[in-house]
């Protein structure tokens, strides 16, 4: 605790961790390429340098805030000091700005435009790598790459995965997977973290925004919409509207108006993913196998527990995801001739993730041979869609899904958010849906921003252990916990990306602190305006089971392996 003057004006600190997040408070935007609070301090980029009254400058992220300390953070030695570091990292970089799928989004293309980098003087002496394009998720473009180490730092120590390193030294220096491999080649989950902590176009994400473009242009073809809860608190702030606030029904309006012939709500399927789930873990636990459960709608989860805890395979659901399960139920209902129209389905899944791109193809999203999604977009290329079609979104009419497969449930919609997955389990497992009973879920302590939460719930004379967790790398502290005997759980929920699939790998990027609280309350809040709380109340869900789905729960709901 203590005051500080920062150019001039007097600032008190208490406990923040560095000079920047000071700064910061006192409400100037210093600049950073690889400062982010929750990966380790690297002090590389040197952009947050500042100078204090005896003329010394030091990286403001790597020192700690002393009472008395007097601050400036934009002398004129400074504001030439940070234009050479852009105009340095510029010459090293290829500058296809016009072209980059970054482009409007990375972090070095704005400082430049900010600092007022007009002229490169220094030539790029840089060797040409070739692209990375193995993975179904991610483009690595090691030319655009500024040595910043975020996406290493995110990697290992958010995901405990660790694909991506420091190769060479000098002008020489390069970050790539371990022996030069290809990123499919590495334990990479396909999780696009890496890819929202990169501030350049350096990892990407891969685009399939062409493809949905030609289904659309078919006049054969039926293009149908899937649109995952974390989306819809995503898009707003992109077009001036409120952060974190859920604008479903204008996104339904722009892709009819781009030329969708159906739109759906994955929280239907969510709906469908708890009805399925809530049943195998009542079944696991009155034979007492396969237990903990784990559950099976994240991919990035579901590939690391298949590369690096094969033994605990069987214990995954073997519930399809929401996206699968959606697209299956979708593809049976269009095979009735009388549905289909002389028209072939072509299923497109907007994501708040880049693992579901990876998850689409896996030999077992099939059934009878067809590939259940067809195409997956994430967020940031639905804003591109939108963008490119030139919509004004903010001026757009909300609009409502279509039938039968529009409509989810409260509980099928707080899925986005970590915890949400074993809350509607609990709100299915409650035989009350009064309002004290759902209150009482929400507070018994599924949710909350930790990493890891346990807790125990009672259900008919039994306790329940639950253990939720997001970040890989604290799935791995549990999953070794449970190997080690060191705790025993009944269920477990893992969301790979920290906080869920709000802050998904396919995500709009230029999220602070802010917006990831906003978008878990946008969630939330379209929670509490639903009227139906719990799966088991959907009744188009109650309706599939009754008709489409009866006797093929098992064929169109679940999987029979793991790869
Ligand atoms: Fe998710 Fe899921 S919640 S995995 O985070 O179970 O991507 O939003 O669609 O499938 O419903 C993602 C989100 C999403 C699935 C659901
Ligand atoms: Fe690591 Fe995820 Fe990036 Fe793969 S996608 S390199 S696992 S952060």
């Amino acid at each position: 605790m203590g005051t500080m003057i920062i150019d001039g004006r007097k600032i008190e600190f208490t406990d923040e961790k560095n000079v920047l997040t000071v700064i910061r408070k006192a409400g100037i935007n210093i600049p950073t390429l690889c400062y982010h609070s929750e990966v380790s301090t690297f002090g590389a980029c040197r952009l947050c340098t500042v100078e204090d009254d005896r003329g010394k400058t030091f990286a403001s992220c790597s020192e700690k805030p002393r009472d008395g300390m007097v601050i400036y953070t934009n002398s004129g030695r400074i504001k030439k000091y940070r234009k050479l570091i852009v105009e340095l990292l510029l010459a090293a970089h290829c500058r296809d700005c016009t072209t980059c799928v970054k482009s409007g989004e990375c972090v070095l293309q704005e400082l430049a435009h900010r600092l007022g980098v007009q002229n490169i003087r220094f030539k790029n002496t840089r060797e040409h790598y070739e692209l990375d394009t193995s993975s179904p998720s991610l483009v690595r473009d090691p030319n655009k790459c500024i040595l910043c180490g975020d996406c290493v730092r995110a990697c290992e120590e958010i995901q405990g995965i660790g694909a991506l390193g420091f190769a060479f030294r000098g002008t020489e220096a390069i970050v790539m997977p371990a022996f030069n491999k290809k990123i499919a080649d590495t334990q990479c989950v396909n999780c696009g973290q890496c890819r929202v902590y990169c501030p350049t176009g350096a990892i990407a994400i891969k685009t399939h925004m062409d493809e949905v473009w030609e289904a659309l242009a078919d006049p054969n073809v039926r293009v149908v919409a899937q649109i995952a809860p974390a989306v819809r608190v995503a898009v707003g702030d992109h077009y001036g509207l409120t952060k974190g606030k859920s604008v479903m029904g204008k996104i339904v309006n722009a892709l009819h108006r781009m030329g969708f012939d159906e739109v759906y709500d994955t929280t239907f399927s969510a709906d469908l993913t708890i009805m399925e789930e809530t049943k195998e873990f009542l079944n696991r636990v009155e034979k007492g196998e396969n237990l903990p459960l784990l559950t099976s709608c994240c991919p990035a989860w579901v590939k690391f527990i298949t590369d690096q805890y094969k033994e605990y395979v069987p214990n995954i659901s073997t519930c399809r995801s929401p996206q699968g399960m959606m697209s299956a139920v979708i593809k049976e209902y269009f095979r009735d001739p009388e549905h289909a129209a002389g028209k072939k389905t072509v299923m497109v899944s907007i994501m708040p993730c880049t693992a579901k791109k990876a998850e689409a193809i896996r030999p077992n999203s099939f059934t009878d041979g067809e590939q259940d999604t067809d195409i997956v977009i994430t967020t940031t290329e639905l804003l591109r869609m939108i963008d490119n079609f030139g919509l004004d979104f903010a001026t757009l009419d909300p609009e409502a899904c279509d039938m039968p497969f529009g409509f989810g449930s409260g509980g099928g919609v707080i899925f986005g958010v970590t915890g949400g997955v074993t809350e509607a389990v609990l709100r299915r497992l409650s035989p009350d849906h009064s309002k004290e009973a759902m209150h009482e879920i929400a507070e018994c302590g599924v949710r909350g921003e930790e990493g890891i939460k346990e807790f125990t719930v009672p259900y008919k004379g039994m306790d329940i252990n639950v253990c939720i967790a997001s970040g890989l790398a604290n799935a791995r502290t549990v999953m070794e916990r449970v190997k080690n005997g060191e705790a025993n759980y009944h269920l477990i929920e893992v969301m790979a990306c920290r906080r869920g699939c709000i802050m998904g790998g396919g995500q709009p990027t230029r999220s602070g602190d802010r917006t990831k609280a906003a978008r878990a309350r946008g969630l939330y809040n379209a929670d509490n305006t639903m009227i139906i709380k719990k799966s088991d109340e959907n009744p188009l869900v109650l309706e599939l089971y009754e008709g489409l789905l009866k006797g093929k729960e098992h064929h169109l709901l679940h999987n029979e392996f793991y790869i």
